[in-house]
């Protein structure tokens, strides 16, 4: 009997992922983490059986999540990781020059310390801008008085400890926490799993409500359910689609290399969306 992993999103409809063996399986106080090595994408990370992030797929993810916001914003100094405990995010985040401080609040230790020993080249743990703090991201966004840059949400899905990352009143702290010029940038799940849907439109309507600019945007992640990702980009000032956002991108690339999905004209695409897609989250 071959060894499977299984994440159904629909009834039986679902993912199937070969394995060779569990490498590290905990119940934290918050949920169950897993690393498995896998017969594709390397070793993988699960959290209460959904798929997080593979060594072989997770730069596609945390590039999109990453650069959209930190090219979009003309000088991002100080960002705010909400989750991201596996360190990819925050490893993109720091390739850029005119990052001076990057807060990590993750809630569950477990992740990073499970992230550091099995998913080796994700993190950049030991960068001297990279503060990390084991908390919940809710809690601390409460209470932010030094204003961040850009906020970058990297929670898991809308079911345990993440569920409060996609409502409104947490969106409404961020706006808050940011500066000016703030930005933020969310993952915001799959358009074709309909048991997501509650939580998109409450995402971005929230964006909509709050910031001059709100955007959707799409990823192509093999291991994510359906394949297709959403992200939310909301912005107090300037627009992601704007002739000097591509400028930045174009003069800046070569300082954020190496990249293995992200470029300036991927910037631009990403926000052209199919039309269910933007029927979902319109009001
Ligand atoms: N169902 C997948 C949702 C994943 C969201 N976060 C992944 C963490 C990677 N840094």
């Amino acid at each position: 009997m071959p060894l499977q992993y299984n994440e159904y999103y629909n009834e039986q409809t679902g993912l199937t992922i070969g394995l060779k063996k569990l490498l590290f399986s905990k119940q934290s106080e918050y949920q169950l983490v897993e690393v498995y090595e896998t017969d594709t994408w390397g070793n993988l990370m699960t959290i209460d059986g959904m798929v997080m992030l593979s060594e072989r797929d997770e730069f596609v993810y945390h590039e999109m999540l990453s650069h959209v916001a930190m090219f979009t914003h003309p000088n991002p100094r100080r960002v705010l990781i909400i989750g991201g405990g596996d360190g990819g995010t925050a490893r993109e985040v720091m390739k850029h020059p005119s990052v001076e401080q990057v807060d990590m609040v993750e809630i569950d230790k477990t992740v990073v310390d499970a992230s550091r020993e099995f998913l080796r080249d994700v993190g950049d743990f030991d960068n001297p801008k990279l503060n990390v703090l084991y908390e919940d991201g809710i809690a601390f966004i409460k209470n932010v008085t030094d204003p961040y840059d850009v906020i970058i949400i990297d929670g898991s899905d809308p079911v345990g400890p993440a569920e409060g990352l996609f409502e409104k009143d947490f969106y409404e702290m961020c706006h808050n926490a940011l500066s000016d010029d703030g930005m933020l940038t969310a993952q915001t799940e799959s358009p074709w799993v309909e048991s997501y849907h509650p939580s998109m439109k409450k995402v971005f309507h929230a964006i909509d409500d709050l910031f001059p600019v709100s955007k959707m945007y799409l990823s192509f992640i093999p291991l994510y359910p359906a394949g297709m990702w959403s992200m939310a980009c909301a912005s107090k000032s300037d627009h992601p689609l704007s002739d000097d956002v591509y400028g930045r991108i174009t003069d800046g690339i070569e300082s954020v290399k190496p990249l293995k999905y992200y470029n300036a004209d991927l910037h631009r695409g990403s926000f052209a969306l199919p039309n269910f897609v933007s029927d979902l989250i319109a009001r």
